[in-house]
């Protein structure tokens, strides 16, 4: 078969899947941004402010349905939601100039409106009756928040982060226990996914074994990937690697914290790591990179297995049985053992002389785009658009969504994928990279791309892949500054 007749057949099969798609519903506008509700300790060290800071730079992406403070094993009592409205009290201030970028930035009020308190206490020991309301078996806020935004009549999962603890995620699905039938509760725990970030309380264990079924994901360690360590004593050296020229103090302030407004200035510095709970939704980022229903396919968020892995908690397992003082914490997670959870994996990248293998580079091989990304957002606060950069748009095949394709192709025979049609909102040049994400895949061999950094490419399906799968990523980065970058991602599976 020739490339153009591949080419056409390719078509075809995007065609028949976006028809599908649009099907069950618009492809415009806020129904295909991810849900998401935030649960914070924030306060207990910098970083969680840092986090929510580049949140607030982002919430045109997604649909924040909830911001609750919560506590963890590193805040054990109340949680500090009035931080959080600190947060939005600046970015009321940017509110405006980030319009002139993307009109999909909610208001303040709307912000304010649903942010709230969690459970108080620490995880399962103040999940049940305590704090009740008049209502009924509720036990904060925040959970009756969650209750209610599952409830809502919308085919999207509600994507539930936990910054901290989890213990009020875990009062929600207590209260519907207690109240619903159990086919109720089922199709209440199908409507959430999970994405915990280091398991800081006991309550993640209680939902993973009590529920096997949950979607949820554990980020045990790859969130040191973000940056490495800036106390003096501990660097984490094993977990340093690629740009770090983007996470050093003097580029946050020159590039965040100052000469970018309100929000900038609210922006902390990190006291042992940069934003270690923001993988939780660069996961949901987005971007073209991947589709958060598969946690193996590795994107901004971090790599996680195939499979669920058993009884995963480094702060369980570090600080057995040390009280909560000085030195660490123990979340003793005993009474709920075994449990099953995504969890962190192995990822593999070359960087100028080095290849790294391990877990954390599967966060910090994006760190130069992320962050570049994020400074961008914050020239939005202060820019009118035409002095400041945007990212460029990258369409494959015709097909202008962020949404990963799924191809069938032929093995021995090659796939031609077109993103010739791929634009720059500011007129910026663009340059193609396009690349094999091995780690992602199933096949495990080599796959040649023909030209990689050309807008058009031919992907050769080995003979051995039959049944197999093959992630093709398009990186598109654009000429404006700071650099900016868009992917897409295209999954071949080989066929006879
Ligand atoms: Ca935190
Ligand atoms: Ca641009």
């Amino acid at each position: 078969m020739s490339y153009r007749k591949i080419l056409v057949s390719v078509t075809k099969l995007v065609a028949v899947s976006l028809f599908s798609i649009c099907g069950i519903g618009s492809l415009n506008g806020s129904s295909e941004k991810p849900r998401i509700i935030v649960t914070t300790d924030i306060t207990n060290e910098p970083d969680d402010q840092e986090s929510l800071v580049r949140l607030l730079t982002y919430s045109n992406e997604y649909d924040i349905e909830g911001l609750i403070g919560s506590t963890g094993i590193w805040k054990l009592m109340d949680p500090a939601t009035e931080v959080i409205h600190d947060c939005i009290d600046a970015y009321a201030k940017v509110h405006d100039n980030l319009l002139l970028h993307s009109p999909d930035y909610p208001t303040a009020e709307y912000l304010r409106s649903i942010t709230i308190t969690g459970n108080r206490g620490y995880g399962m020991s103040a999940i049940g009756h305590r704090g009740m309301s008049s209502e009924g078996h509720r036990g904060s806020p925040g959970a009756n928040l969650i209750i209610e935004a599952v409830d809502k009549d919308d085919s999207r999962p509600v994507w539930l982060l936990a910054w901290g603890g989890t213990n009020t995620i875990a009062q929600a699905i207590w209260t519907v226990r207690r109240t619903r039938s159990p086919e109720e509760l089922e199709e209440f725990l199908g409507r959430i996914r999970v994405y915990d970030l280091a398991g800081q309380d006991d309550s993640g264990a209680w939902m993973a074994n009590r529920f096997p079924d949950l979607f949820y994901i554990r980020n045990v360690l790859i969130y040191k990937g973000m940056s490495f360590k800036f106390s003096a004593k501990d660097t984490w050296d094993e977990t340093r690697g690629g740009d770090e020229s983007v996470v050093t103090r003097d580029w946050v302030s020159k590039n965040i914290q100052k000469k970018h407004g309100p929000l900038g200035k609210v922006y902390p510095d990190a006291l042992h790591i940069w934003e270690g709970d923001t993988p939780t939704y660069f996961y949901l980022m987005p971007n073209g990179l991947n589709d958060p229903e598969k946690p193996w396919q590795g994107s901004w968020g971090g790599m996680f297995g195939r499979e669920k892995q058993k009884n995963v908690n480094i702060v369980a397992q570090e600080y057995a049985g040390a009280p909560c003082s000085r030195g660490g914490c123990w979340v003793n997670e005993e009474p709920y053992l075994d449990y099953w959870m995504y969890a962190d994996a192995e990822d593999k990248w070359e960087y100028g002389e080095g290849i790294y293998d391990n877990t954390w580079c599967s966060i910090f091989r994006w760190r130069t785009d992320f962050q570049n990304d994020f400074a961008a957002r914050m020239d939005w606060c202060v820019k009118s658009y035409a002095d400041a950069n945007h990212n460029p748009v990258a369409v494959v095949n015709g097909d202008e969504s962020k949404k990963v394709l799924y191809l069938e192709a032929k093995v021995g025979e090659a796939v031609t994928i077109d993103s010739s049609g791929s634009l720059d909102p500011d007129g910026d040049s663009m340059s193609y990279n396009w690349w094999v994400y091995e780690r992602a895949g199933t096949y495990t061999g080599k796959v040649e791309v023909t030209e990689p950094n050309a807008s058009s490419v031919c992907v050769r399906v080995p003979h051995d892949a039959v049944g197999k799968t093959i992630h093709v990523i398009l990186t598109l980065r654009d000429s404006g500054t700071p650099q900016l970058t868009s992917y897409r991602r295209v999954v071949i599976t080989g066929v006879r």
